[in-house]
């Protein structure tokens, strides 16, 4: 049995409607008024009626079958159909998955899937931000490359370079790798570090002596790294007796700061004006393992300046170890001068200083891939004698692709 409440603004108009719902049977079991009749509303009286379960069946199928004069037939039709197929493939879907796979799998798999939609993602979106401002002759990059593409761009690396390198990675990378941008990743950076030329630091042989000169454009940091190349080699890595030339006696100042370090360290120094002081100096500091010269800084383009040092150069008949000091923070094209015009000096190595100064690097790898000049040291920062380390083709490449970060490496 089931009760139903009516209401209607007066006892017969209630009945009426719980007629009209539930049928000509169900049984009144209370009538009440509500509220009054006022000025202004009418009055309120409801009525309770019950109805016996069978009769409630029967009420319910009849609502039922009332139903579809709202809707037209077919357009029910079609709704169970589409109904009937969602719930079978519903079905078959968990049937598929559920059972061939415990829960935790599903949602890695799930989580696996977003991962490598979302780096399709980025890639595209790289790709079409590179398409905009880039146009590359003859070269697609598929979007799997593009976020290697980009980051060696932005290191200012020199565009012949990077399109030949991604045109030889496309060609030779096995096909199986190709698929994944960290894989590339790692390919090219190992491809980038096969192309660098460093010459590593070796023992002086005993009995022999070495002469290492620094030379390079004002201001890149010469004097400061041929004072931490002293400590380095007299105490911190090795035992050398080290002995220190300066050529740049010009300058007050410069002529100080390198005697500084020099009594700091307690290291014998030498100032030379000219070819036969410098004979003199070299004569002087022959006891010792290693001789550093600091030189004066010149401008690439100041012919006299570089022409003096080469003097002193061919005024020893000892061999020079001619390193060039470069900043990092130059750009390619002023890089490529630098070399063009000191390069008569019969250079070796390169020591690369500022690495705390740039975020990109890449113009260090173009120079020394097209010059064929290895690396030697690279400078960190302005600390004595800290700020330094052998160059090595690893720590390129990792600042080519992720900066230099001092706290961290
Ligand atoms: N941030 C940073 N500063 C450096 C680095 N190496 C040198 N410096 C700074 O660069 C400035 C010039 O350094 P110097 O060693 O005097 O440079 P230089 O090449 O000898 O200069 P000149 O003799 O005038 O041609 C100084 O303030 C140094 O502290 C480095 O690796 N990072
Ligand atoms: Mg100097």
């Amino acid at each position: 049995m089931k009760l139903y409440t009516f209401s209607g603004e007066n006892p017969a108009i209630a009945l009426q409607k719980a007629q009209n719902t539930c049928g000509k049977d169900a049984l009144v079991v209370s009538t009440k008024q509500l509220k009054k009749k006022t000025l202004t509303t009418e009055a309120l009286y409801e009525v309770v009626v019950a109805v016996e379960a069978k009769k409630e069946r029967e009420k319910v199928a009849l609502k039922k079958e009332k139903k579809p004069a709202l809707l037209d037939e077919d357009v029910i039709l079609d709704i169970s159909h589409h109904a009937k197929a969602l719930s079978t493939k519903v079905h078959e879907e968990q049937n598929l998955s559920l059972p061939s796979q415990p829960e935790d799998n599903k949602y890695e798999k799930l989580e696996d899937d977003l991962r490598s939609l979302n780096n399709k993602l980025d890639n595209l979106q790289e790709i079409l931000w590179e398409e905009k401002s880039d146009k590359r002759a003859n070269l697609v990059i598929p979007p799997e490359f593009a976020g290697i593409y980009n980051s060696a761009k932005k290191s200012g690396m020199a565009q012949s370079h990077l399109d030949d390198i991604m045109k030889s990675t496309l060609e030779h990378m096995p096909s199986y790798m190709k698929n994944s941008p960290q894989t590339i990743e790692r390919y090219f950076q190992v491809l980038l570090k096969k192309m660098i030329g460093v010459r590593i630091e070796r023992e002086i042989p005993k009995g022999n002596k070495k002469i290492m000169m620094l030379v390079g454009p004002t201001g890149v940091g010469k004097t400061t790294t041929l004072a931490k190349l002293a400590a380095r080699f007299s105490f911190i890595e090795h035992h050398y007796k080290v002995g220190i030339i300066t050529l740049d006696t010009y300058r007050i100042g410069a002529l100080e700061q390198l005697f500084q370090y020099a009594k700091m360290m307690k290291l014998p120094i030498e100032d030379v004006v000219d070819t036969l002081d410098f004979q003199k100096a070299l004569d002087t500091l022959s006891y010792c393992d290693l001789i550093l010269i600091d030189t004066v800084g010149s401008s690439q383009f100041d012919k006299e300046k570089l022409q003096k040092i080469q003097q002193f150069i061919h005024a020893s008949d000892r061999s020079i170890d001619v390193n060039l000091v470069v900043s990092a923070s130059t750009k390619l094209e002023d890089l490529r001068d630098i070399y063009t015009n000191f390069s008569f000096l019969k250079l070796d190595t390169m020591i690369v200083t500022k690495f705390d100064e740039t975020k990109g690097f890449g113009n260090i790898f173009s120079l020394t891939t097209e010059t064929s000049l290895p690396l030697s040291y690279f400078s960190l920062g302005q600390e004595v004698p800290d700020d330094i380390m052998p160059a090595s083709g690893d720590f390129l490449v990792d600042c080519i692709f992720h900066g230099y970060n001092k706290e961290s490496k």
